[in-house]
């Protein structure tokens, strides 16, 4: 694909219908090569809102009714188109988003195999029985799909966020309106793509490109029964509050400032590889990515100098050429957004390590570049607290194992933490004392398989965890049923 590859036209899915919008014009852009259109068309305006939570719930009793075998086999059809297209639709996602091409077409892979396990739900016990106390009477728990959903989803895992969220929807038998961001209009079509060619029924899954003034309606919707959604805690919030009105279950993945701590035992080459990839991988912008470090004082000298010395050779560009380790952030505006959020707190590090803050002009021009930043701090910073959502790693040493542990839980948000040592002591203290949702040791703070629960705590999170099995929780809903004969009097 080259830089003269067409720009795709923008389709909403409605009932089964491509349509184009009724909405304001959207210019979908490379954020490496400014000026270089990847998609344009209109967006949904509200009427197209209407019409896809109506098909949705049209589409819903039929669709529910479908031996859930059945609905499996749908999804599993639609892993096995995402794999033969995985280097096409992941070098879109890397010219629409920014993240390298490995990284594209890992992410395609890696929503196929979201696609295949929650397919493959359907092939396993779905409910539980318990034993009753009385006699001759079973208790069963049936799990029931839910209604519709509306699933609302961010810029920087254009594919596997919304595979992970759609898949377990459409598994358990509900139907789905789904608004993912505006600026990652592309493969989300692709998504839609591989699902009806798979043979999912008209109005089952509905797609609105759309702004986040319509997501909010969607999410308000009367005809929509639940929510998911990921993204910023600021907007996240907003839906928690929108759906508390309407007593509307709403599971949402929020925020994080997820840190790693390289303890004095550490294998300090393998922490840097580690850290670094965290850090600076889709150039930080994944709610697990490490944005905060903090290293023991017998190791900071030394591990700092090989952390710093790595980093500054990163190769960052444009994500297109296989060579590059680093490309853009996904719009000139989160670039701008970013440096000033460095403007703001240039006084507060104690070292800038590597990067920093005032990229070359020639950079700048050339896209949405940021250059991976690594500061050290020692007093209160906001570097510390707010999550920049870029490849910027904030920096504190530390006396001990404990003081490294306390730090990593001052933050107001939970969702991942890496911890760097082989001495089972502080594992034990790190299981015990760390407050999040995922726990890396001797891994970096990202990463999520399809079959293992997913999500954090405190300001991270709002309802039930993500994939694997504990997805049942929130994309169904249960009956208890006592069951007994009539001859089973008491
Ligand atoms: C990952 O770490 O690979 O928005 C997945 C996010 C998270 C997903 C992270 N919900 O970045």
């Amino acid at each position: 694909m080259t830089a003269n590859t067409p720009s795709a036209s923008l389709r909403h899915l409605v009932a089964g219908q491509w349509r184009t919008g009724s909405g304001a014009q959207l210019i979908d852009v490379n954020p490496a090569r400014p000026g270089e259109i990847v998609a344009e068309g209109l967006l949904a305006g509200a009427g197209e809102l209407d019409a896809a939570v109506g098909a949705a719930r049209e589409a819903f009793p039929r669709w529910s009714a479908t031996p859930h075998p059945v609905r499996g086999r749908i999804l599993g059809r639609a892993a096995d188109l995402l794999d033969q297209r995985a280097q096409e639709w992941g070098t879109e996602l890397s010219r629409e988003e920014g993240k390298t091409v490995a990284e594209g077409i890992g992410e395609v892979r890696r929503a196929a195999e979201i696609l295949r396990f929650s397919g493959s739900e359907g092939l396993r016990p779905v409910g539980e029985v318990f034993a009753s106390p009385r006699e001759g009477e079973q208790i069963q728990v049936l799990h029931k799909p839910v209604g519709v959903f509306a699933v609302v989803t961010p810029f920087n895992f254009p594919i596997a966020i919304p595979a992970w969220k759609i898949a377990p929807a459409l598994s358990y038998g509900n139907t789905v309106v789904w608004k993912p961001a505006s600026v990652v209009p592309l493969l989300a079509i692709r998504l839609a793509e591989a699902l009806v060619t798979a043979g999912l029924p008209d109005g089952v899954l509905n797609l609105l490109l759309t702004t986040g003034d319509l997501g909010g309606r969607l999410v308000d919707h009367p005809g929509i029964d639940a929510v998911t959604f990921t993204g910023s805690t600021e907007v996240g919030t907003r839906l928690i509050e929108i759906c508390g009105r309407r007593a509307r279950p709403i599971q949402t993945e929020m925020g994080g400032k997820n840190a790693a701590a390289v303890l004095a035992d550490a294998d300090l080459d393998l922490a840097a590889a580690e850290v670094m990839a965290g850090a600076f991988r889709s150039a930080g912008q994944k709610c697990t990515a490490t944005s905060r470090l903090v290293v023991a004082d017998a190791v900071a000298g030394e591990f700092l100098a090989m952390l710093a010395d790595r980093t500054a050779a990163l190769n960052v560009g444009d994500p297109l050429s296989p060579e590059i380790q680093m490309g853009p952030v996904v719009t000139a505006s989160a670039r701008d957004r970013i440096q000033a959020a460095l403007d703001a707190t240039e006084r507060d590090p104690v070292r800038v390590l590597t990067g920093g803050y005032r990229y070359p002009d020639e950079f700048r021009q050339a896209g949405a570049f940021l250059p991976p930043t690594i500061v050290e701090l020692e007093g209160e910073s906001e570097l510390w607290h707010e999550e920049l959502f870029g490849p910027v790693l904030a920096v504190r040493r530390v006396r001990d194992d404990q003081a490294a542990l306390d730090l990593v839980n001052e933050s107001p948000f939970g969702l991942s933490a890496a911890v760097f040592t082989d001495n089972l002591r502080a594992v034990r203290a790190a299981v015990e004392q760390l407050d999040v949702g995922v726990l890396h040791i001797n891994s970096e703070t990202a990463g999520a398989d399809p079959h293992v629960p997913f999500g954090g705590t405190k300001q991270s999170a709002f309802g039930p965890k993500e994939q694997g099995r504990a997805a049942r929780e929130f994309f169904t809903t249960t009956t208890t049923v006592y069951l007994r004969g009539s001859s089973a009097r008491p």
